[in-house]
């Protein structure tokens, strides 16, 4: 078959287009070759004529060049329809090269995204007003009409949902430039690697990508052609001052069906950037398909005694202390959001999937968190984001410094006082602004970064904001105690990293629940049984850092938890013995006062040890109430195991409390 038979009779084919193929040998011979191998019907040629065709004229010379490099027709169809929905200018794409790098930071800059600060290599981003974290409510999962994802989770009409989105993106590209960005989420050319194709037209979200994640492009160009890739489309929509002003109308949908995340009106990074939450989502519906897990976890190794490193996730959710306790002095870091975690060779072992941080920057204080005030006062590339600028210097909340009393900030000019529509004071810097730094080149850095099996994990840690109920620092009797009364059971206050009330209750399982992407009752299944056969699973603890006295004061300071995880290493190394409580082991009082006394310069009294390990029984029995009832609402699918371990343990709290009363000292389990 000659190459212009099939070009003749596609719609859209013009004598330019045909001109073109001809001069470009290369594409030809792909296009014969593909169809000759009856890797197409003729009308999917077709198909693939229209997608150059597009790419043809959308594309200078060199763009197109480096898109054909990549020689995968999903690729092209994928940009082809982008092009065609969203209608930008012109189209950039970006390979691993330093010069693409540079050019999509100095465009964030020469476009207003960014500021540079005064540090040169430093810049500052302000998202809207209304568009400072993550939009929990309007995030939907797209469902077919034959499927449903359970009571808990956001969902709508897959088509529906799909027309919506698409109205919405459908010229939102005018006069502004696409980027199109490859990335590899986890370690490249490992069994954990998922490519991802980004495309937006915010220099800002391709910039913060190149901060946080692995370069893909040199990684496509050997993809196979049937690799499974996760595609996200994003645009900020209307821009004034480069901020979204559409935010009413911000979408994120997520069409699990194709892989595909799309995100419109709205520039915060938890929306916009799709290799992160979005992307997540996707991967908890494959890790589920493939017998993995996908975890809103850090990942990281503590240094216990000998030089030796014993490797723990945490999953914590946003603003309760995750990123800190990944950076905690003494301890090295692989991550501090989302983990991967599959079984090789009879071990777990995980990855970091990104390669950067995105943390929260309210409370880094040169006393509290060193490692990162460091790296942020140094020459490292970083992006900050919705803080106070003044003089080209970044403050935020609770950093430990005299806060100007004006400035910059993503209410515009700000000065002390200032307040909202409402009336509501304005605080210099948002609670939930962040700082957005690579990884690459810290000293705390562990090695196990890029390994491409990942490292073994010791210990699973689940933790959230919880005034009364758990214990600093517990370990569970077995990975189903903990999965279900430890993961499954999470509660937490809410944070202003999403949109709403902060501090009201909540159910967080996992701390994975605004990300999960499948009925909950089988995410649970499937994390029973991930660990359930493994021969040395990770031990599973929980951890609270927000135990309050009945007075609302906070039982410990912020640097305690070095010493829960330095516990919790002895633990696994069967190198603590432990008292039995009903709802799991705690440490020996002359353990912690030890560990306090090495690690922290600390004396650790045996009074502050009653206090925070008390077992406080109506509390506790009031959550597992609290968790059961929302399980038998509102869950599909729940394994009886849940119910059966949860009314064990109220038993244990019940007995426990007929001898005992009410709140409980350690000691009496000794
Ligand atoms: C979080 O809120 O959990 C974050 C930031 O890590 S983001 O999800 O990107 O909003
Ligand atoms: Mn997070």
């Amino acid at each position: 078959m000659n190459i212009l038979d099939v070009v003749t009779p596609c719609s859209k084919a013009t004598a330019n287009h045909r001109k073109s193929f001809a001069t470009d040998g290369e594409i030809i011979n792909t296009l014969l070759k593909h169809n000759m191998s009856g890797l197409y019907r003729p009308v999917e040629v077709c198909k693939l004529l229209d997608t150059m065709e597009i790419l043809d004229r959308s594309l200078n010379d060199s763009n197109f060049r480096k898109l054909m490099k990549i020689r995968n027709h999903r690729v092209h169809d994928f940009v082809a329809n982008a092009i065609d929905l969203c209608e930008p200018m012109k189209v950039f794409v970006c390979s691993d090269k330093e010069e693409d790098i540079s050019y999509i930071r100095k465009t964030a800059v020469a476009r207003g995204e960014e500021t540079e600060l005064a540090n040169p290599n430093h810049t500052v981003h302000f998202d809207g007003f209304y568009d400072q974290a993550r939009d929990k409510e309007r995030t939907v999962y797209l469902v077919p009409k034959s499927e449903s994802l359970g009571d808990q989770l956001f969902q709508m009409d897959r088509q529906e949902g799909l027309d919506m989105v698409k109205r919405r993106l459908k010229g939102s590209m005018h006069n502004k430039k696409l980027v199109v960005r490859f990335f590899c989420l986890g370690p490249v050319d490992s069994p954990f690697s998922v490519p991802c194709v980004q495309i937006t037209d915010s220099f800002y979200v391709a910039h913060s990508e190149d901060l946080l994640y692995r370069q893909g492009y040199e990684y496509f160009k050997k993809l196979p052609n049937d690799a499974e890739i996760f595609w996200m489309l994003h645009s900020s929509g209307k821009l004034v001052h480069a901020t979204s002003i559409d935010w009413d109308k911000r979408g994120v949908a997520i069409d699990y069906k194709e892989n595909t995340v799309y995100s419109v009106n709205t520039q915060y990074a938890g929306n916009t950037i799709g290799l992160k939450k979005l992307a997540l989502r996707l991967a908890i519906r494959k890790a589920d398909r493939e017998d993995w897990l996908a975890e809103h976890m850090f990942l990281m190794a503590v240094h216990g005694p000998d030089e030796r490193k014993t490797y723990f996730t945490g999953a914590f959710p946003s603003g309760c202390g995750k990123t800190s306790t990944s950076m905690v002095p003494g301890a090295t870091i692989v991550g501090d959001d989302i983990a991967y975690l599959k079984t090789i060779d009879d071990e777990i072992r995980g990855v970091n999937v990104e390669s950067g941080i995105f943390g929260i920057i309210r409370s880094v204080s040169q006393e509290s968190d060193p490692i990162i005030w460091n790296v942020l006062h140094s020459d490292r590339p970083a992006i900050f984001s919705n803080v106070l600028v003044h003089d080209g210097v970044p403050y935020w909340l609770d950093d430990g410094r005299e806060t100007p009393k004006r400035g910059v900030n993503h209410s515009g000019i700000w000065y002390e006082g200032k307040v909202d529509a409402n009336g509501e004071e304005i605080l210099p810097s948002h609670k939930n602004a962040r700082y957005t730094i690579k990884l690459e080149g810290l000293p705390n850095l562990d090695d196990g970064l890029d390994k491409p099996n990942g490292v073994p994990i010791g210990g699973i840690i689940y933790g959230g904001r919880d005034p009364d109920t758990w214990v600093p620092v517990q370990q569970s009797f077995s990975w189903a105690h903990g999965v279900i009364t430890m993961g499954a059971s999470l509660e937490s206050e809410t944070t202003a990293a999403t949109l709403g009330k902060s501090g009201v209750r909540k159910f967080q399982p996992f701390s994975n629940m605004d990300f999960v992407s499948i009925p909950l009752g089988d995410y649970i299944q499937n994390h029973l049984h991930f660990g359930e056969f493994v021969p040395k699973a990770p031990r599973i603890f929980a951890v609270n850092y927000f135990l309050k006295d009945d007075g609302g004061n906070y039982l410990n300071a912020k640097e305690d938890k070095r010493v829960w995880l330095q516990w919790m290493d002895l633990r696994i190394h069967k190198e603590a013995d432990a008292i039995r409580t009903p709802t799991g082991y705690i440490p020996l009082y002359s353990d912690l006062k030890r560990l306090f006394e090495t690690h922290l310069g600390k004396v650790y009294s045996e009074e502050d040890y009653e206090t925070q390990f008390a077992v406080r029984v109506p509390e506790l029995i009031a959550k597992i109430v609290r968790i059961r009832e929302i399980y038998q609402d509102s869950v599909e699918n729940v394994p009886d195991i849940l119910y059966r371990l949860l009314d064990e343990q109220q038993e244990r709290l019940e007995q426990a409390r007929a001898k005992f009363g009410d709140i409980i000292s350690p000691v009496q389990f000794l």
